[in-house]
């Protein structure tokens, strides 16, 4: 039986607390891996977004400039990698863009690519977790993040959107934001929110971010403070214009000029200290934790019953074959 700890002061500095900056050393060099996912339809700003967020030009915007353009036809999706650094800190970000998406004339079954894709990096990671000789650090494209971009109808969300989004939410941490909320007056924006919240109660969505029992007080403040402002209502912006002197990321119109990191004019700053300053390492977790580790339990359960199905039927030498038989299997079952 282990003893009760007893709690000791050493008499004098030991050293070990400085185990922090060890890690910290570790993780810098590392560094760290992010990434995230865009869905919605083609010119709602994704590319805009991701672009804003970052400060930086990451993506070109693919969205069309005439109308004579066509629409891409199939949701066809497409990670790009950067890295990027601030501080010492490097940040290594995969943007995973799905465009088109929903654009089809039939829309049936057009989430099917984006399931199958974050579906498939479980998968890719779950067989590299596997193998005899893993890498010590896997390389990790699981997706921690799915902003899903609403349309600013302001009637709620689309038949295809409560599909999709049920469909996301169960196996990624989704985050709901209301794409070119310029375009709504300030009243229309928070009935728009209030409808589309309703909608995410009336539907069940299980929605980012999770109410976990480690978390603390102060924690369970953030996150109830947050699930009031989403779905984030957003405007993007790759240009600067001036405010007061200073150069920020807006929008000028013959009418003024929107401040994009301005609280009353839109809420992203709050999306993005949310999804960067508050929550980065959390969605990460999660991934690992809650979504990653279901797909695990089902596959790991899945190879068993298949191993032990194989060892029933043939005869009890064929763990090789069983073996194999469960890789194929991995590859197969979703
Ligand atoms: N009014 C307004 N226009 C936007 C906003 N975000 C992006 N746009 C514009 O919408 C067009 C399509 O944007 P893009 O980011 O390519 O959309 P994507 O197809 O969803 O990636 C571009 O002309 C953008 O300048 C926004 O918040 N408000
Ligand atoms: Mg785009």
């Amino acid at each position: 039986m282990s003893s009760v700890p007893v709690s000791i002061a050493p008499m004098s500095h030991v050293g070990f607390d400085t185990i922090t900056q060890q890690i910290e050393r570790r993780l810098l060099k590392r560094g760290f891996q992010f990434n995230l996912m865009v869905v919605g339809a083609s010119g709602l700003g994704k590319t805009t977004l991701v672009n804003t967020i970052f400060a930086s030009h990451l993506t070109e915007s693919s969205g069309r400039v005439s109308a004579e353009e066509n629409i891409t036809r199939t949701p066809e999706i497409k990670s790009t990698s950067h890295e990027i650094y601030e501080n010492e800190v490097r940040l290594k970000l995969n943007i995973i863009d799905t465009p088109g998406y929903g654009d089809q004339v039939n829309n049936e079954k057009c989430w099917e690519p984006i399931v199958k894709y974050i579906k498939d990096q479980h998968s890719q990671y779950l067989r590299k977790e596997l193998t005899a000789q893993r890498e010590k650090h896997l390389v990790d494209t699981r997706v921690h993040c799915v902003l899903f971009f609403i349309q600013p109808n302001g009637h709620g969300l689309r038949p295809l959107d409560i599909v999709v989004l049920k469909k996301i939410c169960e196996i990624a941490n989704v985050v709901p934001v209301i794409a070119k909320s310029d375009s709504m007056t300030v009243e229309e924006r928070a009935d728009f929110k209030q409808v589309l919240q309703a909608e995410f109660t009336h539907h069940n969505f299980r929605l980012y971010p999770y109410d976990s029992t480690d978390l603390d007080d102060e924690e369970r403040y953030i996150n109830s403070q947050i699930r009031q402002l989403i779905p984030f209502a957003i405007i993007g912006s790759e240009q600067n214009v001036i405010v007061d002197g200073k150069a920020v990321r807006g929008r000028k119109n013959r009418w003024g000029i929107i401040n994009v990191e301005d609280e009353t004019h839109c809420d992203f700053s709050y999306l993005r200290n949310f999804l960067i300053r508050t929550h980065l390492q959390d969605l990460i977790d999660t991934t690992a934790d809650t979504h990653y580790e279901t797909f695990r339990s089902k596959q790991l359960l899945a190879l068993k019953e298949n191993a032990n199905n194989s060892s029933t039927n043939a005869n009890t030498s064929a763990s090789s074959a069983s073996q194999h038989a469960g890789t194929q299997r991995l590859s197969g079952v979703n």
